[in-house]
């Protein structure tokens, strides 16, 4: 039998969650086995490993499974970290921007999203409120230095991008004309860059031998 010694992510091409994993895992230089799935319909062997069936779910060689985005990229960036991602001066800082992105922030992308399922507010009302929340900040600090936390790109960076990105494509035309020129700078510049690019291939989806 064929054995693999990679680690093993569990990942969904789409999903932000997702991406900031394979952002962190590929600018560490770990390679893995990219198992893609579907959300609708989850291999035994993904809820085998983490039950609660949400991706990405890393599984590591020695069998141990890091089953939140944050502690893969978390672990990703204590294997190597050339370019500083994580810096204990901004720690604080990036933890701070992460819980907005992942508490408040993607609850309003999710009623910017889909306001049908949202009718307490219109789905201008949702955006207003998500660019109070988060985008105004954001542009507010990317004019002053082109990443959140300082002259060079950090794991708050990364770990917002995939959102922002999706809250950036709900409506393409009303992003590109709102006065987040700088926040728009910042996401093109990511989105745009050989990392996220190579992150981004089309994936066939897995299937067990
Ligand atoms: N807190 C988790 C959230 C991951 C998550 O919610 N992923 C979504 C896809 S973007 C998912 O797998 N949802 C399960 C489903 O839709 O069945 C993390 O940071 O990894």
């Amino acid at each position: 039998m064929l054995t693999t010694e990679l680690p093993i992510l569990y990942s969904y091409r789409r999903c932000p969650y997702a991406m900031r994993a394979r952002l962190a895992l590929r600018y560490a230089g770990v390679t893995v086995e990219i198992r893609e799935i579907q959300l609708r319909d989850k291999p035994a062997a993904l809820l085998q490993a983490s039950p609660k069936g949400t991706v990405p779910v890393l599984v590591l060689a020695n069998g141990q499974v890091l089953e939140q985005s944050l502690d893969i990229m978390a672990w990703a960036l204590a294997q190597q970290d050339p370019e500083g991602w994580r810096q204990p001066q901004f720690e604080t800082e990036a933890q701070a921007w992460i819980a907005r992105n992942d508490g408040p922030f993607k609850q309003l992308l999710d009623r910017y999203k889909y306001p049908e399922r949202h009718p307490a507010a219109t789905q201008a009302e949702w955006r207003a409120e998500a660019e109070s929340l988060m985008l105004a900040p954001m542009e507010q600090v990317l004019q002053e230095r082109p990443y959140l936390l300082s002259e060079s790109p950090s794991w708050a960076d990364m770990a917002l991008m995939p959102f922002v990105r999706q809250f950036a494509r709900v409506d393409l035309a009303w992003f590109e004309s709102a006065p987040h020129v700088a926040l728009r700078g910042w996401l093109g510049g990511l989105e745009g860059s050989d990392l996220f690019q190579s992150i981004m291939d089309k994936q066939t989806v897995w299937k067990p031998d």
